[in-house]
């Protein structure tokens, strides 16, 4: 018998992945776009959005738990968060993690991710029934606008910058989103590939520096993601993104106090990339 391969089609790549398959477990099509579930048998369940794998049950902690718990424990108190995208669930699942939260809202343009992610990705999608959580299946770049300091925390897990996910690496949205956030809020997404999307880190560096007056960039090897030194940008009112406030005190199997700190690129090597002295 031959091997069944899903190929991956990524928009800004240079190298496609090829996934052996054992079954593909739900195949459909949005309002916005195609959603797969693919079973393979070293990632676990693949979740595949327009052709590109956002996430498997194997490595997932190791995006949620960067793209959450360095903001979260950058906060001196995040009681009300947003995450934009992330309707799979995983992102929701760390941010509940923290007991100061009182409420988190998730705004995913796109209601059948959810809805496939509650039914084939139970380990992600495992926290919507939570008291503390209100889900709106709305355009996240509209829900921004008409918000002012409701949130402490906003979180963007987004798919990658083209199409409908394209204006959530604005500077147009970065100014909603810094008047969304209160007084000491902070903003966090991801960010791409450090190798193989370099020009989009510093395009998304540069336009949070137009609005944040504290912005960093920190990264995670993501085994999943082509480029794999994924990066995450983060815009804060106040605090020093580098710094950890709080003790943790629930399980996370890569995030610690160390590896917050270690995540962080040195400054140096940042100013580089901005510069474009960095370029590869
Ligand atoms: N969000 C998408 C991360 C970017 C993936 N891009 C790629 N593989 N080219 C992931 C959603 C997980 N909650």
């Amino acid at each position: 018998m031959r091997d069944i391969v899903f190929l991956e089609r990524d928009p800004f790549a240079p190298i496609r992945h090829a996934y052996p398959v054992e079954k593909v477990l739900y195949h459909g099509k949005s309002e916005y776009q195609e959603i797969v579930i693919l079973e393979s048998p070293h990632f676990g369940r693949i979740l595949v959005l327009d052709g590109v794998a956002q996430c498997d049950e194997r490595y997932e902690f190791v995006y949620h738990e960067f793209l959450a718990h360095i903001p979260m424990f950058t906060h001196p108190e995040p009681k009300d968060v947003l995450i934009i995208g992330g309707g799979d669930g995983g992102t929701l699942r760390e941010v509940l993690k923290h007991p100061e939260v009182k409420r988190a809202v998730l705004v995913d343009i796109d209601r059948m991710v959810i809805e496939v992610s509650k039914e084939y990705l139970p380990s992600l999608a495992c926290s919507f029934n939570d008291p503390r959580v209100e889900v709106f299946a709305e355009d996240g770049f509209k829900f921004v606008q008409n918000l002012s300091s409701a949130f402490d925390v906003i979180l963007v897990d987004s798919t990658d910058p083209v199409g409908f996910a394209h204006i959530l690496t604005t500077t147009e949205f970065f100014r909603y989103v810094f008047k969304a956030l209160k007084e000491d809020g902070i903003y966090a997404g991801q960010s791409e590939s450090l190798h193989y999307h370099l020009n989009i880190v510093q395009r998304i560096q540069k336009d949070l520096r137009e609005v944040f007056p504290i912005v960093d960039l920190y990264c995670a090897s993501v085994p999943g993601y082509a480029g794999y030194w994924w990066s995450f940008s983060i815009g804060s009112k106040s605090q020093d993104p580098r710094k950890p406030l709080r003790e943790k005190s629930f399980q996370t199997k890569l995030y610690s106090k160390d590896m917050h700190e270690y995540a962080f690129l040195p400054k140096s090597f940042i100013n580089k990339i901005l510069s474009g002295e960095y370029n590869a």
